[in-house]
């Protein structure tokens, strides 16, 4: 009843525009591609998924000794692939910096963002995406030297900081500087490897991203050990793929996706017992999830099977962490299962 009020004003609110504006009542109605995805429908008539990915951080998205992008993020990206057409490989990759990731998503140049990209809400409105969800949650730290001996964050009072513009970080930064009282001089640079190498060499003191790049770019140097990274952690950086805004079905199916890697994990589906659970597990959710009843799939504009060739091809939400995350250090901290103490949680599959 109370729905039914609600549309009779918007109709009776629109119909008053519509006379105000002398235009046809029709031109109220939604257009015909309203609630579509014009993205979705170029990347199924190019066959392909064009991903912009970071220019690489290990264990997200780098380019393996054969030149093929390997990651976290890189999965995504290839689940993605394997819901529209069972097949993973039909990604093409397109590196992007902090700083002109955002234009390669609003000028179409890439069809998605899976870059360790941080939800704020400036950029989720005023920017002009929308983010599918969170699939990794992090927090900005600090990484120093070991032979520095610092032990806090606080102890960088005067220091010079090594930091990425077009980014939450430098933001974060300043904020956390100003609160603590603590003045720095910021070393900003673009290129990742710059910046790390500026830090390396010893033009910063610190460097400072998200914790997870920072064990990416730790792991990554001839000794590890060499680089600290401090306790503390001063911002929330909840990353997550994002789309343009306006392409509803494309971000219903990326959020979905993502929610299915999850709600696999949870009841136990792997990339090993996928097609034997699509056989024989009658758990309603399961079977729901897998397409042996409800035809969901279609509802997001797959067939029915793409939730097991998702998990055939690149495994569960578990699976994808420990196989990209773990090498390099990252346990599951915040990003384990709700059912586990963590923040990741799937809403119902119905
Ligand atoms: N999450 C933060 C920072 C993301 C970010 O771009 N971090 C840097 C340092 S880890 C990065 O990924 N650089 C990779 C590159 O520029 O290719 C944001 O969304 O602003």
């Amino acid at each position: 009843m109370k729905a039914w009020r609600l549309a009779m004003t918007r109709a009776v609110g629109g119909f008053a525009l519509a006379a105000t504006l002398s235009l046809p009542v029709m031109a109220q109605q939604p257009a015909p591609a309203a609630g579509g995805s014009a993205t979705l429908d170029a990347i199924r008539a190019r066959g392909t998924l064009i991903c912009g990915v970071n220019t690489g951080l290990a264990g997200f998205a780098q380019p393996d000794s054969q030149g093929a992008w390997r990651g976290f993020d890189v999965d995504y990206c290839r689940a993605l692939a394997f819901a529209l057409w069972n097949d993973g490989n039909k990604v093409r990759y397109v590196p992007t910096t902090a700083q002109n990731r955002f234009t390669a998503l609003q000028s179409g140049e890439v069809d998605i963002l899976v870059r360790n990209t941080t939800w704020t809400l400036s950029r989720d409105t005023s920017l002009g995406f929308d983010f599918a969800g969170v699939n990794f949650y992090d927090g900005q730290g600090f990484m120093v030297k070991t032979s520095a001996g610092v032990r806090s964050a606080r102890e960088l009072d005067g220091a010079t900081i090594c930091v990425q513009p077009g980014t939450t970080t430098e933001q974060n930064l300043t904020d956390w500087a100003r609160a603590n009282r603590i003045r720095f001089t910021p070393v900003v640079i673009e290129r990742l490897e710059e910046v790390v190498g500026a830090y390396v060499s010893g033009r910063c003191d610190a460097y400072t991203t998200d914790v997870s790049g920072l064990a990416a770019t730790r792991s990554a140097q001839s000794n590890p050990r060499e680089h600290t990274i401090l306790p503390d952690v001063i911002s929330k950086e909840p990353l997550g793929p994002l789309v343009r805004h306006g392409d509803q079905r494309f971000a219903d199916l990326v959020r979905w996706m993502h929610f299915g890697l999850l709600g696999a994990e949870e009841m136990g589906i792997t990339s090993a017992n996928v097609a034997q659970a699509a056989q024989n597990d009658s758990r309603p959710e399961v079977q729901r999830m897998l397409g042996r009843s409800s035809d969901l799939g279609p509802m997001l504009g797959v067939d029915n099977a793409w939730l097991i060739n998702v998990i055939r091809g690149v495994g569960n939400y578990g699976e994808i962490f420990e196989r990209n995350l773990a090498p390099i250090g990252i346990q599951r901290g915040p990003n384990a299962l709700w059912t586990q103490g963590g923040l990741q949680y799937s809403p119902p599959f119905r």
